[in-house]
């Protein structure tokens, strides 16, 4: 396809200078009525999208392809905020040169991606795609995905890998009209020790709930999780920035007055600097700087000496922790074999002692699953583990997946359309539930864990261990009206959903404005009633327990909380399936054939 603006780009402006405008978009994805889920404040800021426009920033500041040229970088998180691509396009053109590249695109987001970059395509516009999806797949699969063909097909250059060290090589093809159909750089993962750092302006950090900023400290997992795409994306082996880029972050985007980070390894107990990253962390609020932390850990993080301890002196605040299940064979059947059901409560329990609110990732689906099977684990759960919140997730054949390379290698079916890849949606059978069971048991789950009683006893738990219920009680009601209100999941869930008439799913009818306006205003309506409804009633259950006084607040104990259990393995409910008795009889000769071992030495 040639490129409008190619001949243009060779022509130097007034002042001599040759301007590139480069726009950066982290798409969304379509809801189940085809519209663009965006928000006026989305939850979580893209890190993809911070990556890359550190990436582009810093080829653009050192004047890397010429002084001659100048590299205007603008960056568009869909998630908070519209994509006109008719303005994009006219600013590309205005500029003389530029490029779109569609960041982080996620499986979910693909068809998105795919449906904006075809509008750059068809104006001319030099696009390109990156992101899981593009890696993953290309990681995994013999073929090309039938999406990333697509978007192969209408010349979009695919980028898999990673972008640190290669931005300017790709700036320098894209100025010089030169960009290959693909760069694949899924054999050659880069160190990110000293690579220019995450970073978004801070109006558009301001786009997010509470100014909430990120970066990935580290990234490769050891281990191997049969439904993850990320070690077969960014490797096993632990790759990490160093403490001085930590602090480099921190200061940076202190300057602009944000200090709410969510460090977005996936998992920050295996990132082997962690020690030192926490001892700088903690150095620096030691300074003065304040700094609040979310972090990603896996089920032992709490066996690592002075893991958590050095955590909350650094800030940490919440730990989504990947929980997944409760069944020793479905860990072990999905390669989760770090999991020990038997460390849960201690884990739980340290994180507690050191007022960090916990989350949990909880799968349903895993073949042995059945509606009555899950309810009765969430239900063991809800009586047994000091967890705060317990999200909710489909197992999905994520594309970049173990499982998803299996069940294509099979020919399994699994759900064509990439947009419902997203953890809230069925995308293949199960071999013990219809997909209507399978959805009950996930609406289930969430409607009981988040029910007005368990949100008392959670937040009873906490005070108990002196935290106080307003830390909590905003995160609950978070969760809960994300599905409950917007039918969204929580994790993509903002703060006042915005709905723009013509950013539909094509093939789907653009609505009349008569229609579509007053529903969207009736809908917006309701939906504010009912937030602020639940926001009433969680407000109402904390004032009970604040009101009742310190003293009885700190007495509060349940069998999640107590540490007297001589011998919880026979307790515990958790604990009397066939299942976790076979898994406590393995652990058990294996703890004797270990000590066997070290008598015989
Ligand atoms: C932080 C995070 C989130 C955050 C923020 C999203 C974000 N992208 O930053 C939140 C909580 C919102 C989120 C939500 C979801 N997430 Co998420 N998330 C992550 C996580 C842990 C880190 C992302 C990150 O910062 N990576 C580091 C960056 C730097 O890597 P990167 O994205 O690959 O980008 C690099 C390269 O790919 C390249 N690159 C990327 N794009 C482009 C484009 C061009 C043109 C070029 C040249 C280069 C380039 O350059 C970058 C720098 O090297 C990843 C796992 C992971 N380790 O990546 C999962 C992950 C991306 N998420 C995933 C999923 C499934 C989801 C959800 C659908 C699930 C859910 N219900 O929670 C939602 C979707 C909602 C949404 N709107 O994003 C999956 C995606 C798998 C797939 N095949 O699609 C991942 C891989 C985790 C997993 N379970 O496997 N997520
Ligand atoms: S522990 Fe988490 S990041 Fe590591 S392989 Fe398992 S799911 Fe993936």
């Amino acid at each position: 396809m040639p490129i409008a603006s190619a001949e243009a780009a060779k022509r130097p402006g007034a002042a001599g200078l040759r301007r590139f405008q480069l726009v950066l978009i982290k798409p969304s994805h379509y809801d189940d009525d085809g519209y663009v889920i965006s928000w006026l404040r989305s939850p979580i800021p893209s890190n993809s999208l911070a990556a890359v426009y550190g990436l582009a920033l810093d080829v653009a500041d050192r004047k890397a392809l010429g002084d001659d040229v100048s590299i205007e970088i603008e960056a568009i998180d869909e998630t908070n905020a519209r994509v006109r691509p008719e303005r994009i396009i006219a600013a590309i053109r205005k500029a003389g040169d530029g490029m779109v590249m569609l960041i982080g695109v996620q499986t979910n987001q693909f068809p998105r991606a795919l449906d904006l970059a075809r509008q750059f395509r068809s104006a001319g516009i030099k696009t390109g795609i990156g992101g899981f999806h593009v890696s993953g797949t290309i990681a995994m699969l013999a073929e090309r995905d039938k999406d990333v063909a697509a978007a192969e097909a209408i010349g979009v250059s695919l980028f898999a890998g990673e972008a640190e060290g290669r931005m300017e090589m790709l700036l320098a093809d894209a100025l010089a009209d030169d960009l290959k159909p693909l760069y694949n750089f899924m054999n050659d993962l880069p160190g990110i020790e000293n690579t220019p750092i995450p970073f978004l302006p801070a109006e558009r950090v301001a786009r997010t709930a509470g100014g909430l900023s990120s970066f990935d400290a580290g990234r490769g997992c050891p281990y191997q999780c049969s439904f993850c795409t990320i070690i077969n994306v960014q490797g096993r082996k632990s790759r990490r920035r160093s403490p001085d880029d930590i602090e480099r972050i921190i200061r940076e985007n202190s300057k602009s007055g944000i200090y709410r980070y969510f460090i977005t390894d996936d998992n920050f107990a295996r990132n082997k600097d962690w020690e030192a990253i926490f001892d700088r962390m903690i150095a620096l609020r030691e300074e003065g700087l304040w700094i609040s932390a979310t972090i990603q850990v896996d089920t032992l993080c709490h066996k690592l000496p002075n893991f958590v301890e050095k955590a909350a002196k650094a800030g940490v605040r919440r730990v989504f922790i990947g929980l997944e299940n409760i069944n020793p064979d479905s860990l072990m059947g999905a390669k989760k074999k770090q999991n020990k059901i038997t460390d849960y409560r201690t884990m739980l329990l340290a994180w507690k002692d050191h007022g960090v609110i916990t989350y949990a990732g909880y799968i349903i689906g895993f073949p042995g699953d059945t509606r009555e099977s899950v309810l009765r684990d969430i239900d063991v759960i809800m009586r047994e583990l000091p967890v705060d919140i317990l999200e909710f997730f489909y197992l999905t054949p994520l594309p970049g997946s173990e499982d998803h390379k299996t069940l294509a290698l099979a020919k399994v079916p699994m759900e064509e359309d990439m947009n419902k890849y997203d953890l809230n949606h069925v995308c293949t059978a199960h071999p013990r539930m219809s997909p209507d069971e399978w959805q009950a048991a996930y609406l289930d789950a969430w409607r009981v864990y988040f029910s007005n009683a368990h949100i008392e006893t959670v937040l009873r738990r906490n005070a108990a261990a002196g935290i106080e219920p307003k830390r909590l009680l905003f995160m609950q009601a978070w969760f809960r009206g994300a599905i409950e209100i917007e039918g969204i999941h929580p994790l993509e869930c903002g703060v006042l959903r915005r709905k723009s008439r013509r950013d539909r799913r094509p093939g789907l009818k653009v609505e009349n404005p008569i229609l579509f306006y007053p529903r969207y205003w009736v809908e917006t309506a309701v939906k504010l009633s009912r937030w602020a409804w639940l926001a009433a009633t969680h407000l109402r259950i904390g004032r009970k327990i604040t009101r009742e006084g310190d003293a009885k607040m700190r007495a509060y104990t349940d069998v999640a909380l107590d540490r007297s259990h001589a011998d919880e393995e026979a307790l515990l409910d958790m604990f009397k399936t066939e299942q976790a008795q076979s898994f406590i009889a393995q652990q058990a000769g294996i703890a004797r054939a270990t000590r066997g071992e070290k008598a015989a030495a």
